[in-house]
């Protein structure tokens, strides 16, 4: 199996993105994914992440299409709405985020992750990865939406992480990640209102690793469940 595509950088990403337009909708957003990374186009694993890039930005978020998918839930650290299993070659969700609610510091398993802001303002905090040192831990934490996931109460002894990057993004705009740049964090900065983001993984990924930012700990995920498929909420015994 042949290595996945070298991540972007910063700076190509940022010098081309392109504005939305207006007739392209969620349902012209999936289609066209699918013919990038689905049976007939490239497989996922030597995709261009550009390319996907481009047609996150190109779609403008309304919320006509999404409101379906959009389910709130405080206690959980925000919830995953799968939209598309893309064949099993992408994961397209809606991820929903209460007012202040943050996931933990994660990888992404090695997929690409693009992320458009669909509504609200949500931060992302990037972080150099830790010491080979600090990585060797198995430990399983539940759910990456627990919203005690987040959490660093061990007594673990290790460096603290490093920022890399803070971002607050607003609406239509999209970033990318690869663990090839970092970890990162997504939170809602709003005290007030909830948020709602527009994901893409591909290859998909059930797992990933969590990382606690006093130590640089790290810890798995545990299955990364789906909080509701096609906007129809999963039973708990059933995730
Ligand atoms: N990567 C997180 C969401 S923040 S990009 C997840 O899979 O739930
Ligand atoms: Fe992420």
């Amino acid at each position: 199996m042949s290595p996945p595509q070298e991540p972007l950088s910063l700076e190509s990403y940022q010098s081309i993105q392109s504005s939305p337009v207006d007739d392209f909708k969620l349902n012209d957003l999936i289609k066209s994914i699918h013919g990038v990374l689905g049976d007939d186009g490239l497989d996922a694993e030597h995709i261009d992440a550009q390319k996907i890039i481009e047609l996150m930005e190109r779609y403008s978020s309304n919320s006509v299409d999404w409101n379906k998918y959009t389910l709130f839930d405080h206690s959980r650290a925000y919830t995953r709405n799968l939209v598309d299993d893309g064949n099993g070659k992408f994961n397209l969700m809606i991820l929903a985020w209460s007012k202040g609610q943050q996931s933990p510091i994660h990888d992404h398993s090695g997929s690409h992750c693009v992320m458009k802001i669909l509504d609200g303002k949500l931060q992302e905090t990037q972080y150099h990865w830790p010491s080979s040192a600090d990585t060797d831990s198995v430990e399983t934490v539940g759910d990456i939406t627990d919203a005690s996931a987040s959490s660093s109460s061990t007594t673990h002894q290790g460096k603290p992480l490093a920022v890399s990057n803070n971002t607050v993004y607003h609406p239509n705009q999209v970033t990318y990640v690869h663990d090839n740049i970092g970890l990162h964090r997504i939170s809602n900065p709003s005290q007030h209102t909830g948020a709602v983001s527009l994901h893409l993984y591909t290859p998909p990924y059930k797992m990933c690793k969590t990382f606690e930012e006093k130590t640089g700990r790290a810890r798995s995920s545990g299955i990364c469940s789906f909080y509701s498929v096609g906007g129809n909420r999963i039973q708990e015994d059933n995730k």
